[in-house]
């Protein structure tokens, strides 16, 4: 048990090495040391992103490096994901995340997705030029818990109030959080168009989508 407990240990400082492949070794001795898969996912591959996503916030490490842990992170959920699903772990929620219309910038879109797959969430990511009809359509697979949009320029943020309304429209307004993030946006201009609540970096969206659905840790 004590091997078990160590391989658990080394995970989160592997990741946040950004050793992919010794996070990948890591999780699967974890496995075979009979770990459970979801003790795996949390005490070690979601712990050790919470580490990255603290230090981001602190500016005590930057963008690559974050990509760097991110790619670990996916290294070690490729390896447990089958355990997961065997396993029927619930995700923490469903997430519908893009780069709105006439917007193709998606570095931070992507971090952000990133780090909310990291912390148990499921993440849907439509990708750049998210239109409303996008979103509409995505709404017909079921309604998620957070619809999440991006914008880096200042022409095309005002679009994110057209998808609000869009969501007020069709009745589902109410059933689902709406949370926007990317350079230009403040949280004055959350407010101003009926957003839930605004993020200025990934880790910071991560706990705002954990406070608006309610969750304690
Ligand atoms: Co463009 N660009 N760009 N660009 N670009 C900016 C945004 C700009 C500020 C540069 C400048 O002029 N100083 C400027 C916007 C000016 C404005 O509107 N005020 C600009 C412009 C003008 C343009 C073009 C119009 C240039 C042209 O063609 N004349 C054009 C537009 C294309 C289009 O989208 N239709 C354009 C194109 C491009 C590239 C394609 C070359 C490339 C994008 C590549 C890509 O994304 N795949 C690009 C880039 C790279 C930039 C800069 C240099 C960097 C953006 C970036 O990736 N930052 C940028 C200048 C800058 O910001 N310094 C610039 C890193 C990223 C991690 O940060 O996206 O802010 P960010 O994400 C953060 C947070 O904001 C937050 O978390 C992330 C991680 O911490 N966050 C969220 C982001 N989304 C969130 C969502 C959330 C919560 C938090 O909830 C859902």
């Amino acid at each position: 048990m004590a091997d078990a407990q160590q391989s658990l240990k080394t995970i989160p400082v592997l990741l946040e090495k950004g050793d992919a492949d010794g996070v990948r070794t890591s999780t699967q001795e974890a496995i075979d040391a009979g770990i459970p898969a979801v003790s795996i996912l949390n005490d070690g591959l979601v712990s050790g992103m919470n580490i990255v996503g603290k230090k981001f916030k602190n500016n005590e490490i930057f963008i690559p490096e974050v990509l760097i842990s991110a790619r670990a992170m996916k290294a070690g959920m490729e390896v447990i994901k089958p355990l997961l699903i065997e396993a029927k772990v619930e995700p923490r929620g469903k997430v519908v995340i893009g780069t709105v219309k006439g917007d193709l910038h998606d570095i931070g879109k992507n971090i952000v997705s990133m780090m909310l797959e990291g912390a148990g969430y499921e993440v849907v990511n439509l990708g750049t030029d998210m239109t409303v009809e996008r979103i509409m359509a995505e709404l017909e697979d079921g309604t998620p818990d957070v619809v999440g949009m991006s914008a880096l320029l200042t022409t095309t943020m005002v679009y994110m109030k057209e998808v609000v309304d869009a969501l007020k429209a069709s009745g589902r307004r109410e059933d689902i959080k709406v949370i926007i993030g990317g350079a230009p946006i403040t949280q004055d201009y959350a407010d101003e168009i009926g957003a839930d609540g605004y993020a200025p970096d990934a880790a910071s969206a991560v706990d705002l989508v954990k406070d608006l659905l309610g969750l304690k840790n």
